[in-house]
């Protein structure tokens, strides 16, 4: 019998006998010890059973019992800490896995700078602590409920591995957080890991704690939109929160950073496999005008305005996650050392405690756009925003390459800051791409072509059939340059029973 069929009929066994004893250490990869801490065990054995019943209720919807190739992680050696292999989704092996700890290691900012970094929760900060681990895990389950129907849909194998691969990874990346809050916080971290099978992406009564994570997810080019931009916001604030003085957290988000550039390879390479397709089907069309709409779509492509106003979309919802460009809170979660800023350990010439430095932050005063020199404290947010924005031009500059190596008039922009906001300073305000404060008139007039409209989300939906032969792609999207893990372009991803 292999390890997850153990883990699974001793799951089956928790539930009809709670006094079972379940060989969790033999079933879930970690380097935590697992086997000797008797109060993590006894929290994971009620919290495992319904996790369970969470993926199965919320996870991806079909698909369930199909041998899907993964990779999983069994250890944290940089050199080989995965393994591949086909595996049915609930019997994949969430781990719990933290990077190695760094002897000697202090608490990199705010007023404990230089300290021992806690290897203990500091009593001091256990709230506002418990809140940012809380707010991070949440956003893990909420993500694969988002695309939980997209299997449906996938434009090839190789795509639905994929998505598979980012679901189960956030599965495991709510595992690392339910770690560290049944691990460290008692009764009250028990409580908020069972809340987070709880609560549910989008519905009214019991939502994710943050906006962009009750957003549908409802189309392919909105799951590559979402893993380039939304994904990143897991990157940036992993590792904001990779510099946290509370050593068992740093050390979880930094392995769980290492999962998390998929993820991100997956967005860029869809939003650009996507690109060429549409460029090549535009060059054998004889088609250089990319606004000749009409007759792009008609190729079965996606249009490139469109794909702005997607990108638009998940730029301006993902920039709400960083919270208020002035935020008390973000000062206090700096200044405790709770959180750092992006690369803060290796910030040079800088005092990492900030008391007396400013940074520019750009208001709405009056009805015009303002720079104000802040307290840098209160902008930590407002700072990781702006390291947001710069890490995002990357994959569109390459996105960009391509349509000019195609000889196409277009470009991709990330729109201004304050487009479309609903958190922070611009909340409230109708703000244009290119950044002017404008009229509840001109921003009507104008939202239609900014933002994805009816039109657009129709034609997506059209575009949205399966291609479920290996080897074969949808017409919207072209082949990966490799394969996974260097399989052939035929490999058969997911067995689908
Ligand atoms: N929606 O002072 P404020 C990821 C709340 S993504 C709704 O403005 P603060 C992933 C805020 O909670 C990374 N509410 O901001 C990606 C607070 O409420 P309470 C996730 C919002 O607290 C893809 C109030 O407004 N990790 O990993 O400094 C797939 C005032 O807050 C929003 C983290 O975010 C919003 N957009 O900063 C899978 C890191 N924004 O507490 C995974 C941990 C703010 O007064 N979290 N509010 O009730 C944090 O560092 C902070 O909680 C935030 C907010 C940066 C999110």
């Amino acid at each position: 019998m292999s390890q997850t069929d153990t883990l699974v009929e001793a799951v089956e066994q928790v539930r009809s006998d709670a006094f079972v004893e379940v060989k969790y250490d033999e079933a879930i990869p970690n380097n935590v010890d697992l086997s000797q801490d008797k109060q993590l065990l006894r929290a994971l054995e009620s919290w495992h059973p319904n996790y369970l019943q969470w993926w199965q209720d919320m996870g991806p919807d079909g698909f369930q019992t199909s041998d899907v190739y993964l990779r999983t992680a069994v250890g944290v050696d940089p050199s080989g800490w995965a393994k591949f292999g086909h595996v049915k989704m609930p019997e994949y092996r969430w781990g719990i896995l933290l990077a190695p700890k760094v002897e000697g290691r202090t608490i990199p900012c705010g007023r404990h700078k230089g300290q021992p970094a806690w290897q203990e929760v500091p009593a001091e900060y256990r709230s506002l602590l418990k809140r940012l681990i809380v707010v991070q895990g949440d956003t893990e389950p909420a993500s694969v409920e988002q695309q939980r129907f997209l299997g449906k849909t996938a434009p090839s194998l190789y795509d639905m591995r994929n998505l598979f691969q980012v679901n189960v990874e956030e599965g495991r990346h709510l595992w690392a957080m339910v770690y560290l809050l049944v691990k460290y916080f008692g009764k009250d971290g028990r409580e908020e890991a069972q809340a987070l099978l709880e609560r549910r992406s989008g519905q009214q009564d019991n939502p994710r704690i943050l906006g962009a994570f009750n957003e549908r997810t409802p189309d392919w080019l909105s799951f590559f939109m979402f893993t380039y931009f939304t994904d990143r916001d897991g990157k940036m604030q992993l590792a904001a929160l990779a510099e946290s003085g509370f050593d068992p957290l740093s050390r979880s988000c930094r392995f769980m950073l290492t999962e998390e550039a998929h993820h991100l390879f997956v967005g860029e390479t869809g939003v650009q496999r996507t690109i060429e397709a549409t460029c090549a089907a535009m060059k054998k069309a004889g088609i250089t005008d990319p606004f000749d709409v009409e007759r792009i779509r008609a190729l079965g492509v996606v249009d490139l305005p469109l794909l702005q106003r997607k990108a638009n979309f998940h730029m301006s919802v993902t920039r709400d996650l960083f919270g208020s460009e002035i935020s008390s809170n973000g000062a206090e979660a700096f200044s405790a050392g709770l959180k750092g800023r992006f690369n803060e350990a290796n910030l040079k010439g800088d005092d990492h405690q900030l008391q007396d430095a400013t940074y520019t932050v750009t208001r709405v005063v009056d009805g015009r756009l303002v720079d104000e020199q802040v307290p840098a404290l209160r902008a930590i947010n407002s700072r990781l925003l702006d390291d947001y924005i710069a890490d995002c031009q990357g994959g569109i500059d390459r996105w960009n390459k391509t349509i000019e190596k195609a000889g196409i008039d277009f470009r991709f922009r990330q729109p201004y800051k304050g487009f479309n906001r609903r958190i922070g300073e611009f909340k409230g305000h109708r703000i244009s791409p290119e950044g002017k404060v404008i009229s509840e008139t001109e921003w009507q007039a104008g939202v239609g072509g900014w933002l994805p409209n009816d039109d657009d989300m129709n034609f997506i939906g059209s575009l949205m059939k399966p291609c479920v032969e290996p080897g074969k792609y949808a017409s919207w999207i072209a082949p990966p340059a490799r394969g996974i893990n260097n399989q052939p372009q035929e490999f058969e991803y997911v067995k689908i029973a």
